[in-house]
């Protein structure tokens, strides 16, 4: 490395999670003149890794991976490592000489939400408030138009889930609307608002989607500025690493009076979320019944099944399929992989 010694013909290369932790030191000119972003695959990306871990495994013709790779976003390596292997236990269990499209979506799903848990034994009242709550999710979720699709709706207990309600984006999204963010918490929020119209009580069971929507809504009003009253404005000095997405910490830099005024906020987005909720799952308490009553009776729909409800359903949004996004080619984008310094053989003070 440049400064430290005088030979030319060696290359370094590191790499780390924590690039905010850095000494700047390491970064100067002529040391590290390459920085290389990995961000989580796009579904290009991912249909490229499945290519590389499929290798030398025996695999059905009808196996598509692009299909594979635009079911998974947010799926990174090592999980699409998981998912491939996961995929070749299933078949190798069901006495298959090769992987199949089934092992795959069902791998999919392990990975996201764990096995299947069919000895898990749940009584008939509770099946029906499990059911209830799923289809609240689906219901709400399909009547707002920024609301990714519905994928499946299963009263299969998975993992920690009773129950569970999967939607997938049509595209891998990189920037997220303020009108999306209120129509997704009203979408989570939906299983509670079910439990209370419906039985008139609530459960515990709601606590996951809970504590998304907590966060969610807090986020929104203190890093996203997307509260009127408060303002673009960050509150707390964050500690994280943007790329990685994950939190370290927080340090508040504001008063009491401003904490208020941010919980009130708070309060504020997921009350009328929740007020939006109600009223879609009031509106179409007739829908809301039919899918609870398909759930029990086959415990699982798919986007195509769940779909049927919806025919002629006035008020429905029509489920229109985005333009595949375009590549953002001759656009420098700040950050990518071009090299910020001009790879220099100044030696660098140390
Ligand atoms: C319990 N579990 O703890 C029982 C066993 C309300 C129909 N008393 O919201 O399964 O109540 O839409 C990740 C994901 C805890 C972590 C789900 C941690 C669920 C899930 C509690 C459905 N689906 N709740 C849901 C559910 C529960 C729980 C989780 C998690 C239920 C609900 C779990
Ligand atoms: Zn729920």
């Amino acid at each position: 490395m440049d400064g430290f010694d005088t030979d030319t013909n060696v290359i370094l290369i590191a790499a780390t999670n924590r690039p905010d932790i850095l000494d700047p030191a390491l970064l100067r000119p002529g040391r590290f003149d390459r920085q290389v972003i990995m961000d989580r695959p796009d579904k290009r990306g991912r249909e490229a890794i499945l290519k590389v871990h499929v290798h030398g495994k025996p695999l059905e013709p009808s196996v598509d991976l692009t299909t594979i790779a635009k079911g998974t976003p947010g799926f990174v390596g090592a999980d699409i490592e998981n998912l491939v292997n996961e995929a070749a236990i299933l078949a190798a269990r069901r006495n298959k000489s090769s992987i199949g499209m089934p092992e795959f979506q069902e791998a999919v799903e392990r990975v996201i939400a764990g096995p299947e848990r069919c000895s898990r034994l749940i009584s008939e009242k509770e099946k029906v408030i499990i059911a209830y709550h799923e289809a609240g999710h689906a219901l709400v979720r399909r009547m707002l138009p920024k609301c990714d699709p519905v994928h499946k709706i299963s009263i299969i207990s998975r993992g920690m889930a009773l129950g569970y309600t999967m939607a997938l984006p049509e595209n891998d999204r990189v920037l997220i609307s303020k009108a999306k963010f209120n129509d997704d918490l009203s979408a989570m929020l939906a299983g509670r608002v079910a439990e209370q119209t419906i039985f008139d009580d609530i459960t515990n069971g709601a606590v996951d989607d809970l504590d998304k929507v907590t966060k969610l809504a807090r986020a929104m009003v203190t890093q996203y500025g997307m509260s009127e009253k408060m303002g673009p404005m960050v509150f707390g000095q964050r500690h994280e690493m943007i790329f990685l997405g994950r939190e370290i910490g927080e340090q508040r830099n504001y008063g009491e009076q401003v904490a208020r005024e941010i919980d009130e906020e708070v309060d504020q987005i997921v009350t009328a979320a929740y007020a939006k909720a109600e009223e879609i799952l009031t509106r179409y308490s007739d829908l809301h019944h039919a899918i609870a009553r398909k759930l029990i009776e086959v415990e699982t729909l798919d986007a195509d099944e769940f779909e049927k409800f919806f025919a002629g359903v006035p008020g429905a949004p029509q489920r229109r399929v985005e333009p595949a996004p375009r590549r953002n080619g001759g656009i420098p984008a700040p950050g990518s992989n071009r090299p910020t310094r001009s790879p220099s053989p100044r030696p660098a003070p140390a």
